[in-house]
């Protein structure tokens, strides 16, 4: 019987401003890095949420950049298509042995909605059965660091107070991932350089950059 190993799914999740892109970016590449090197790795690739360049997403986009209005159930139900748009790419790379790194998730589709008073389990709902990450990685920072960061303020949500309860949403989706055994969520200390935080998130990735075994799961299934 075949031992072959699938890639891995890790998403890296985090509140506003605290490097998610900015280490999505520096992981990909040391991935991509040791694939050069003739390491065992397998092919990488990495995807945003929102995909803002889909019909959906430009619908997002606009959405995000104020130019347009939508219902609070409308605007979280677009997020989570946006998702579902590319759930059998997702899928079908993993299958062949390529790492998935997602910037952003299912998990912030949940916390941005819900904290605007939507009721968890209906948030939920729709990312039932999405690929279900192997490696969820939390980026933790303090809003006033946040806030001291470049680009802070120009869209929709972004401001103190919507953070704050993204954050108290967010703990609960850590609590719930870890009990229900959704894969792996490891919380990182944002605050750092961009260097310290890429090593302590390299120690999670590392047992998972050779791939993993055992099939892909759906979320919450
Ligand atoms: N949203 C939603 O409601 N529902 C959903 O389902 C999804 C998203 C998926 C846009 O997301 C909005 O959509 C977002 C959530 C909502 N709303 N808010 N708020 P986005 O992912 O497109 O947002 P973004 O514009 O990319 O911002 P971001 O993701 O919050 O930023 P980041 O990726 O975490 O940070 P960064 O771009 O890597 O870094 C920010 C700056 O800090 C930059 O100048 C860096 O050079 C600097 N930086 C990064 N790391 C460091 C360290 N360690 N030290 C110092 N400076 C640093
Ligand atoms: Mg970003």
């Amino acid at each position: 019987m075949s031992s072959s190993k699938r890639g891995a799914f890790i998403v890296i999740e985090g509140l506003d401003r605290s490097g998610k892109s900015t280490q999505a970016s520096l992981l990909h590449d040391r991935l991509q890095d040791r694939q050069d090197a003739g390491a065992t790795t397998p092919k990488v690739v990495l995807l945003k949420f929102p995909d803002r360049t889909t019909a959906i997403g430009k619908m997002i986009d606009a959405y995000l950049r104020s130019e347009s209005e939508l219902d609070d159930r409308a605007i979280h139900l677009l997020f989570s298509a946006n998702r579902w748009e590319l759930a059998s790419t997702i899928v079908a790379h993993l299958a062949q042995g390529t790492t998935v790194l997602a910037d952003r998730y299912a998990f912030s589709g949940i916390a941005f909605s819900a904290r605007k008073g939507l009721s968890y389990e209906w948030c939920r709902a729709p990312e039932v059965g999405l690929p279900a990450p192997d490696l969820t990685l939390f980026l933790n920072i303090s809003p006033d660091v946040a806030a001291a960061r470049g680009g802070y303020g120009l869209e929709r949500y972004e401001k103190e107070e919507v953070q704050k309860g993204v954050r108290r949403v967010f703990n609960k989706i850590g609590r719930a991932v870890q009990e229900e055994g959704e894969g792996k969520w490891v919380e990182i200390d944002a605050g750092k350089t961009k260097e310290e935080v890429a090593e302590e998130l390299w120690k999670a990735v590392e047992p998972l950059a050779s791939g993993v075994q055992g099939s892909i799961s759906g979320l919450w299934e």
